[in-house]
């Protein structure tokens, strides 16, 4: 590219660079004095040799202007306390290029530099307008079409646009996960809601692409590619050279992304469009045409700092910015367009100054708009419930000849054979799942061929096939992203975590990407899912911190997931079906905590009693969200005396504790099995501590912000505080190898023991 020497006046050389590099562009223009060639017509090429035609260019140019004003009116508004967000897109308007190039119905995951992409990307459909939706989403207005007001997000529904949260990769592993649902839908006959063809585009800067996410979505791109699977993802790294003050090393991306043999690269100018667009083109083309993951490195520059809060001048020497605002693409614009004979320097002044108009106006009108003004409005859309639909829809049976078929006949039906275990019987309720929802998937380590570490999806992958039922590379990250993917694409993702500290090594995919997206989308986009985690304690034989993790804290603060423990088989069953439902209607992000040691227990006293087998339940059964299940005591009297809160393996121990305090106190008791852990039914625990002389609240979890606490918060919440309890908890400890393990989560005599302290 042409250089381009920046005409600053000495008086400008301030504080404000956002006022330079605008100035900067009027004078730009009015001192160009390079030869114009004779005005190209509409469909020939904008300068020679360029892939791009005038009337191609004269739109990229408008976007790019788009783009440009948005950011200046954001600097300007944002100290009036009408706009609230500064992060811009200055330096990266080049990235209309990519907008152009690709379809409104190819999914984009974008970085926060957008404003170009977007600009252009409007043009796709009639009748939208990019700058006043924009200028609604800035003013953190009700109205903004994107987030309803709840962030400063890039994203449309019907430009398919998915809103990003502004932690920085975050985005690449759903982004790679959505590529390979697109060609997922084709191998289960699931009716993809875009067209077959399609890629997925997602954008990031170059410092993020260090970040352990976005190496995540690379190297399983590339493993994928590698066993020659299609991935037809985009990934657009928009190389500014810098990562708000740290700078990438020179030459870091292009030695780090070129010669990846399953991941292609492609480079392209993105500050100049006429050099630009062709190599653009070949980077898109390539990804729809060879379904391969392409890595498009487009330069970029970063004017006006990394946002209006980012005084560059005061740890950046003038020469530097100097020199950075010289590379501003919007002047190399101004030069082509010139210099091409398509536009003159008033036409070009004029777009400029009416665009600013526009932006302007369009800001004050959204300032003007309502804004979000209650905590009801706010949270509107995290966590959409439809009690009637859902129960409907868990309880639905209208397959019954195909499980008949998958279950080898009639007879062999689970509902007609003994009681059995808890893993059974989720793995039954699982085949059931997948005779229900043809787009069911379930994917994590290890679950194929070998049925999972329990066995717990044994023979799945037998009766479905390993297009529904698969295994993954081994990175948790990358399972939560394509359950994020699989999502996106109107299918059913069940995702396995092997491990409950697994999850923890992977939250952030639920914590902040997958829950969070009906929030900041005003629920427009929805990504349900059946997370299935092994977890919790009480393993014997195989210890050990990292296969017994106890933590709940970490599931239970995330807005709008649910998560549900069941102690024993048919609970799981029907809890599953209800999980699923709440998935299919109302878009839920659900999670079914598994505890690892109630997998196989059969019996409840005695060795060989049998008491922890139960009956499979038939499909029109469901558990309500929110209902326990109370165990009277045995002579059928209310059980008053004291009254258990607990869950999962809190359950049978408790069962089992009771009956030694009732031989010991004559107590009649009853043990409330909670089942669902978030939210937590607070009425439900408010009745069940009405008529208790007594509580004890058996966690398994760990001492600090537990789910003991929320249920000791219930009561007192509820009025009865006063009622004298205990509490059994597991220590804030990580937990040890061998019979150490027991001493740190509470046990059956620990039961007892606080039982004796409240005597
Ligand atoms: C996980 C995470 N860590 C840190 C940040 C804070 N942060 C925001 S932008 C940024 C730099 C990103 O640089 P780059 O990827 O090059 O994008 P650019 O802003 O230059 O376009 C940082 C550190 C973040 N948003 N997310
Ligand atoms: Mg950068």
């Amino acid at each position: 590219m042409t250089s381009i020497q920046s005409p600053i006046p000495a008086r400008m050389k301030g504080v404000n660079r956002a006022e330079i590099c605008d100035v900067n562009f009027s004078e730009f223009v009015r001192g160009w004095n390079g030869v114009a060639k004779d005005a190209p017509g509409n469909d020939d090429s904008i300068l020679e040799g360029s892939a791009l035609d005038a009337g191609g260019f004269r739109e990229l140019f408008e976007s790019q202007l788009v783009s440009r004003h948005l950011d200046l009116m954001a600097r300007v508004l944002r100290v009036q306390d009408k706009v609230f967000y500064t992060i811009g897109s200055s330096g990266h308007e080049g990235n209309a290029m990519v907008a152009r190039l690709a379809r409104h119905t190819d999914p984009a995951f974008l970085h926060y530099r957008s404003g170009g992409f977007m600009a252009e990307r409007f043009r796709k459909l009639p009748g939208m307008d990019p700058v006043m939706d924009s200028a609604l989403s800035f003013a953190a207005s009700r109205d903004d079409p994107a987030s309803g007001g709840r962030h400063k997000v890039w994203g449309s529904r019907p430009l398919w646009v998915l809103p990003q949260t502004s932690t920085i990769a975050s985005h690449l592993p759903k982004a790679f996960g959505t590529a390979v649902a697109i060609e997922q839908a084709r191998r289960i006959g699931h009716q993809l809601p875009i067209p077959d063809d399609s890629i997925v585009v997602c954008s990031f800067g170059d410092a993020s692409t260090n970040h352990a996410s976005a190496q995540a979505a690379f190297n399983a791109a590339s493993w994928t590619a590698y066993q020659k699977l299609p991935v037809p993802v985009l990934f657009v790294c928009e190389d500014n050279g810098i990562g708000i003050s740290v700078k990438t090393p020179d030459g870091w991306i292009a030695q780090n992304f070129s010669s990846r043999r399953a991941l292609d690269y492609f480079q392209a100018d993105g500050l100049d469009l006429a050099d630009g667009y062709g190599r653009v083109r070949n980077a898109v083309e390539h990804c729809r045409m060879t379904r391969r993951p392409t890595f498009l490195h487009l330069r970029t520059t970063r004017i006006m700092g990394h946002a209006g809060t980012d005084f560059e001048i005061e740890w950046r020497s003038i020469e530097e910015l100097c020199a950075v605002e010289a590379t501003d693409p919007l002047l190399r614009s101004a030069a082509i367009a010139l210099e091409s004979g398509l536009m003159s320097k008033d036409e070009i002044l004029a777009l400029y100054e009416d665009t600013r108009k526009r932006c302007f106006a369009a800001a004050e009108a959204a300032y003007r708009r309502p804004k979000l003004s209650s905590l009801a409005e706010v949270v509107a859309p995290l966590a959409p419930y439809s009690p009637d639909e859902v129960r409907a829809e868990a309880t639905r049976s209208d397959f019954a000849d195909k499980r008949i078929a998958v279950f080898g006949g009639e007879a062999k039906l689970p509902e007609r054979q003994a009681p059995k275990h808890l893993a059974i019987q989720i793995n039954q309720a699982l085949h059931d799942l997948f005779c229900k929802y043809p787009e069911a998937l379930l994917f994590g380590e290890d679950v194929a061929r070998k049925g999972g570490v329990y066995t717990v999806t044994r023979n799945l992958y037998k009766a479905f096939g390993n297009r529904r039922v698969f295994n993954t590379l081994l990175d948790e990250t990358i399972i939560l992203g394509l359950a994020q993917g699989f999502a996106n694409m109107g299918m059913l993702p069940l995702p396995e975590i092997q491990y409950l500290a697994y999850f923890h090594n992977a939250c952030d995919q639920i914590r902040g990407e997958a829950a969070s997206l009906q929030f900041f989308s005003n629920d427009q986009y929805r990504n349900p899912m059946l997370l299935r985690i092994a977890s919790l304690g009480y393993q014997k034989g195989f210890g050990g911190h990292f296969h017994n993790d106890n933590s709940i804290t970490a599931l239970r603060d995330i807005p709008g997931l649910v998560v549900g423990c069941p102690s024993r088989g048919d609970d799981a069953a029907t809890m599953l079906r209800t999980l699923a439902a709440l998935a299919k209607v109302d878009g839920r992000v659900c999670a079914l905590l598994e505890p690892i040691a109630l997998y196989m227990t059969k019996d409840l006293y005695e060795h060989g009693d049998g008491g922890w087998l139960t009956a499979y339940p038939t499909p029109e059964q469901a558990m309500p969200l929110g209902e326990g299940r109370v165990y009277l005591p045995e002579d059928g009297s209310a059980g008053d005396d004291l009254v258990v809160f607990t869950f999962g393996n809190g359950v049978p121990m408790s069962l089992r504790a009771v009956r030694r305090i009732g031989e010991k106190y004559g107590w009649k008791a009853r043990v409330v099995d909670l089942r669902w852990l978030v939210p937590l039914n607070d009425a439900y625990i408010v009745e069940q501590a009405r008529t208790a002389k007594r509580i004890l609240i058996v966690d398994e979890g760990r001492r600090s912000a537990g789910v003991g606490e929320g249920i000791i918060t219930a009561i007192t919440e509820g009025g009865y505080g006063a009622r004298p309890f205990r509490r059994v908890v597991g220590a804030d400890t990580f937990t040890p190898l061998a019979g150490a393990a027991l001493l740190v989560i509470p046990s059956e005599q620990d039961i007892v023991d606080a039982a004796d302290s409240l005597a």
